[in-house]
């Protein structure tokens, strides 16, 4: 079975894109089944179309509201439910968030993405919020948000402010979703993602695999993905970081090769985007790590720290570009 690439896009697309937005589970899974080599080649070829497959674009993370978190998502050392290592804290002082953003700006990062451990982003919070996307877009850096739901006055909140992208995860498969969070909604997910759009912000959407999630479940988050009016901009794929107190915590170790495939076809269904190697990268060897680059991820998580659990060295980082002969985007 072979798959042309140009399956991916279409003429005739209503789409102001140009490309499909209708795609079935059973395509989505013909390409799953591909023989690698085969799936790894497509996958190249769509990204060479569209990126310099040489480039990579560094996000640096900033939790700026930690813990304490009322939502019992399985995988996350954040939610109150679950005992963890991690201690609830307040909101970040601005000042001290854009002290975080002109470090990262100062190791190269291109996007900083600020990250809430809540349900939802309440009225009191929002004067400090717009303050930090204010400051990170005064200091020339790409502002991402990732604050739970949104309705579409608080996007709009945001949109004014000048911030670039909001993240919000679909997470998984519609469902094997509910196996994952009981107290939101696939549709509140896929609500918030409409207020987003509407409110002309990018938005950056993906999930997790490594959750005991099949084959099916993750073509089925990408079908979810794909299927949205637009392609989002970004496409964070994460590996499940096993944290000892959540509930997914145990779960064997999926096959690496089943997480570069779920990168590779992420990148034949949405060729535009950018598909970032997300979570996970400690777990995974370099040679899986390049895998991933060749499969068409085009954007890492930069710094040593993601949101409450580590993430490889800078130098670390740096030298496997280097070996690879990736420059960093904007470098
Ligand atoms: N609280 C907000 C929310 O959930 O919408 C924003 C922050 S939340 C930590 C952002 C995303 O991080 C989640 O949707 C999930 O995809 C990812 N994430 C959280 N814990 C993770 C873990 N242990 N391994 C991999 N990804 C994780
Ligand atoms: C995303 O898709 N992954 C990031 C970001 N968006 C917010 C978060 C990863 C969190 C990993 C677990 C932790 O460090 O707490
Ligand atoms: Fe809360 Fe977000 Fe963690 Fe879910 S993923 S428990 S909403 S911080």
């Amino acid at each position: 079975m072979s798959v042309s690439s140009e399956q991916v896009s279409n003429i005739d697309s209503p789409y102001p894109d140009g490309f499909r937005h209708n795609w079935t589970k059973k395509e989505i899974l013909e390409f799953f089944d591909l023989p690698m080599m085969d799936l790894l080649f497509q996958a190249q070829t769509v990204h060479r179309k569209y990126f310099d497959p040489n480039r990579v674009q560094l996000s640096q993370l900033c939790s700026i509201k930690t813990g304490g978190c009322p939502e019992d998502c399985k995988y996350c050392p954040q939610s109150s439910r679950y005992q963890t290592d991690v201690d609830a804290e307040r909101l970040m002082a601005v000042e001290k968030v854009l002290e975080g953003a002109r470090t990262a700006k100062a190791n190269g990062a291109t996007r900083y993405c600020m990250g809430a451990a809540w349900r939802s982003p309440k009225d009191r919070d929002m004067a400090a919020v717009v303050d930090m996307i204010k400051g990170v877009k005064d200091l020339g850096l790409e502002s991402c948000m990732t604050l739970g739901m949104l309705d579409s006055d608080q996007a709009a909140t945001l949109k004014e402010a000048g911030l670039d992208y909001y993240n919000h995860n679909v997470d998984s498969s519609p469902e094997y979703y509910k196996e994952i969070i009981t107290t939101r909604t696939y549709q509140d997910r896929l609500d918030t993602l409409e207020n987003v759009r509407g409110a002309g912000l990018n938005v950056c959407s993906g999930g997790i695999v490594g959750m005991g999630e099949s084959k099916a479940d993750r073509a089925g988050m990408l079908q979810t993905l794909v299927n949205l009016p637009q392609h989002p901009g970004s496409v964070p794929i994460n590996m499940l970081v096993q944290v000892e107190g959540t509930p997914l915590y145990g779960k064997g170790q999926m096959d690496p090769f089943d997480f570069i495939r779920t990168i590779a076809v992420a990148r034949i269904l949405m060729p535009a985007s950018y598909v970032r190697l997300s979570a996970g990268r400690e777990a995974m060897s370099d040679e899986m790590q390049a895998m991933c680059f060749m499969a068409g991820a085009n954007s890492i998580f930069y710094g040593e720290k993601l949101l409450t659990t580590t993430n490889p060295q800078q130098n670390t980082d740096l030298e496997l570009f280097a070996r690879l002969g990736i420059t960093p985007e904007g470098q």
